[in-house]
């Protein structure tokens, strides 16, 4: 009889907490996002030492509402890494990956981005280097950083046709080489996305390797208040909030969003939404909350094939 049992030492050895969970609910979907996760830890590994974040301990794992959905989280510190976060959600009907990692204000490198939403109908992806300052008038930081990756972004952006209009302002907060797209559930998709996603993670990886420390206070300050701002923009802006109120409750969300997601929005500074985003401001001072005053824009990509913004 006990012969028949599975080696219960293996399991307990070998299976990460994750696949033992989600193996009890029911798994329809061709991609799982916990292989992209470790691909990125065990890269990161290569290059430096990870320390568990102090929010690890808050957030790890959570159930949704109706108990037929997760949410996976882990985080981490570095050296030139204030914070190295990844959320993923599993439901019946959807998974969502939302990676990123936010260098140390003495580095003005790019915040590496990666933010899919799977459904059993669709996939809005968005992949990318975030900048920390102005690569559409600023030719300076744009060539130190983006000049040479204008090869791949191409390569990657042209199996992936641009995702179509898009919130205005989030156009300034991407870099020429960003994938956003959206497509239909298939195998292959997801396998260039794999590709897409472990390529931008190793250019990333070089980036912050490379990058040498600023000791210019005027030019730290910059950084700061530019992942502040960046912080500050998709604590309010981000378009999952709706999904993870639905699934978790307004204030875990909320929570979840500040301390977790977009943690340092309470710490970095001191501006608000407002201060950044004044054309957000109605003239009873209430935010806008659905959509925005400015509208969708660009129908098309707007950076060309030489990295040169054509979004007028
Ligand atoms: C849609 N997510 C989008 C869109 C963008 C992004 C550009 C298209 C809709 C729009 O622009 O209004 C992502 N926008 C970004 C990112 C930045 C930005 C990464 O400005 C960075 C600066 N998305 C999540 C999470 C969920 C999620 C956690 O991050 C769900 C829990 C879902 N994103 C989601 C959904 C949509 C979406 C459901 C479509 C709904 C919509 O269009 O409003």
């Amino acid at each position: 009889q006990s012969s028949l049992l599975p080696p219960l030492k293996s399991v307990t050895t070998f299976t990460p907490d994750w696949k033992r969970r989600r193996s009890t609910c029911i798994q329809t979907f061709s991609v799982s996002y916990h292989n992209f996760v470790e691909f990125a830890l065990d890269e990161t590994r290569c290059h430096t030492h990870l320390t568990p974040s102090p929010l690890q301990e808050k957030f790890s794992f959570m159930n949704s509402k109706d108990g037929k959905g997760m949410l996976s989280m882990l985080s981490f510190e570095a050296a030139k890494i204030r914070l190295l976060r990844s959320l993923i959600i599993e439901t019946e009907t959807m998974q969502v990956f939302d990676f990123a990692v936010f260098p140390e204000a003495e580095y003005d490198v790019p915040i590496f981005c990666a933010n899919f939403f799977t459904s059993a109908k669709t996939n809005i992806v968005v992949l990318d280097l975030n900048p920390l300052h102005d690569v559409i008038n600023q030719h300076e930081y744009k060539d130190k950083y983006f000049k040479s990756l204008i090869p791949l972004g191409l390569k990657y952006t042209q199996l992936f046709p641009w995702g179509g209009k898009l919130t205005s302002e989030s156009i300034k907060f991407f870099s020429p080489i960003v994938i956003w797209t959206k497509f239909t559930s298939d195998p292959q998709k997801y396998d260039i996305l794999y590709s897409a996603f472990k390529d931008y993670y190793k250019v990333w990886l070089e980036m912050i390797c490379k990058s040498v420390k600023e000791t210019d206070e005027s030019q730290i300050v910059l950084n700061l208040e530019a992942q502040h701002r960046y912080l500050t923009w998709r604590v309010e802006k981000d378009p999952g909030q709706g999904v993870l109120k639905k699934l978790i409750g307004d204030t875990l969300a909320k929570d979840l969003l500040r301390s977790f997601l977009f943690n340092g929005v309470d710490q970095l500074g001191s501006k608000t939404f407002y201060d950044y985003f004044p054309q957000y401001c109605t003239e009873e001072g209430t935010l806008h909350k659905k959509g925005n005053i400015v509208g969708k824009s660009f129908e098309n990509r707007p950076w060309d094939v030489t990295g040169e913004f054509i979004g007028g």
